[in-house]
């Protein structure tokens, strides 16, 4: 496939509410677009991370250099999708930044043979059970109200997040004011091993899991944590790869794993990962990184493979933006459904991209 032009287009859409985890809190989508026009289709995908490095070491700004400099030159002027990881693998790091190339490349190639993705990857599922990821509230009542809210809507699952000051009250109390749902927590790595007999505290209250209590380098941290707290560990900011995946499982680091493809370097390697769980016994289920449409069409295609027995963060888009770049993806019946369309299934609308776009940098023509 040959590659005519890149083009990365920088959007930013207010969040319906602030996004608040032990990171930081988030008020608005500040990411950007990718669009690939090859000889044979065109292609789109997204940017997940935000414009300072606090979920990952990755960053808009960062991520549109090493694309312009070190990345779209290593796959022009010709390319196919599964290229792509090898071409790039001399460039460390930068796993979303690769995914966003590889995606836009994925979605054209996909296009050209009017294929979808979630054919493409083996989903077997038309539609996914979804859950919702619930920020830090600035109270009990707050957090309460929020949750009968989402509960109200059809959400299959309830993550929190947590920090040290906001674990055990806020789990308690969802608990025990909305019986046995399904009901989780995300820490993005704010507590150390010194938090264990705290953290054993959770126990009593059956989670499905908690996720990313420690450090993301801190696998043997993670496998430690795991013999003295009986709530499975779920990795996230760790498993960058299905090696990551493969060396976490052996140390008994993780019971859980939350894929996302963005973290990986792309939807390939998040398949090799879902593959690599399956083959352990090991459920996964899809993060989510409050994408816009464009990266939550094909995240919902590979929230349908079968090894993905977790109700993944796949909410409406409402949950998210009160407008977003792309028609919405809407919730039924606690069910998310998966995009048919060639490619990831979905794209901008024009009008509405140019209202949310705050500039524009060609990165191959
Ligand atoms: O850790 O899963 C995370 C959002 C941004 C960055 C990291 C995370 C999250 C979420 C929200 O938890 C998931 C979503 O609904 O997209
Ligand atoms: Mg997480």
């Amino acid at each position: 496939m040959k590659i005519e032009r890149v083009e990365l287009l920088h959007v930013a859409i207010p969040l319906v509410s602030p996004f608040r985890t032990s990171f930081g809190t988030m008020t608005t989508k500040d990411t950007f677009l990718l669009r690939v026009v090859t000889d044979a289709a065109e292609g789109w995908s997204e940017f997940a991370a935000d414009p300072e490095p606090l979920y990952c070491s990755e960053f808009v700004g960062a991520a549109e250099l090493v694309l312009d400099q070190h990345l779209v030159p290593r796959v022009t002027p010709e390319v196919t999708a599964a290229e792509v990881q090898a071409r790039t693998h001399a460039i460390k790091g930068h796993q979303l930044a690769k995914a966003t190339l590889e995606t836009a490349i994925l979605d054209a190639e996909l296009r050209s043979y009017g294929m979808s993705i979630g054919t493409f990857l083996g989903a077997t599922a038309a539609k996914v059970p979804a859950g919702v990821s619930v920020g830090i509230k600035n109270s009990i009542p707050e957090l309460l109200a929020d949750v009968e809210g989402y509960l109200a809507e059809g959400y299959a699952r309830i993550k929190l997040k947590i920090e040290p000051g906001w674990d055990v009250e806020p789990v308690r109390a969802v608990r025990e004011r909305f019986g046995d749902v399904l009901l989780q927590v995300d820490a993005n790595t704010a507590y150390t091993l010194a938090d264990a007999e705290h953290l054993r505290r959770l126990d009593e209250f059956d989670l499905l899991l908690v996720e990313q209590p420690l450090e993301e380098d801190d696998i043997r941290g993670h496998a430690l944590l795991a013999q003295r707290i009986r709530t499975p560990i779920c990795l996230d900011e760790s498993i960058t790869s299905a090696k990551d995946a493969a060396t976490a499982i052996a140390l008994d680091a993780c019971r859980v794993i939350n894929i996302k493809p963005a973290r990986v370097g792309g939807y390939l390697e998040a398949r090799r990962i879902h593959d690599v769980a399956v083959a352990h016994g090991i459920p996964v289920w899809c993060g989510g990184m409050l994408e816009t449409g464009i990266g939550r069409g094909p995240n919902l295609a590979l929230a349908a493979l079968p090894g993905f027995v977790l109700p993944g963060d796949v909410s409406a888009s409402r949950r998210y933006f009160a407008e977003d770049v792309t028609e919405p993806f809407e919730l039924k019946d606690g069910f998310m459904h998966v995009p048919t369309g060639p490619g990831i299934g979905i794209e901008p609308i024009p009008e509405t991209l140019k209202r949310f776009t705050t500039a524009t940098n060609v990165l191959y023509s």
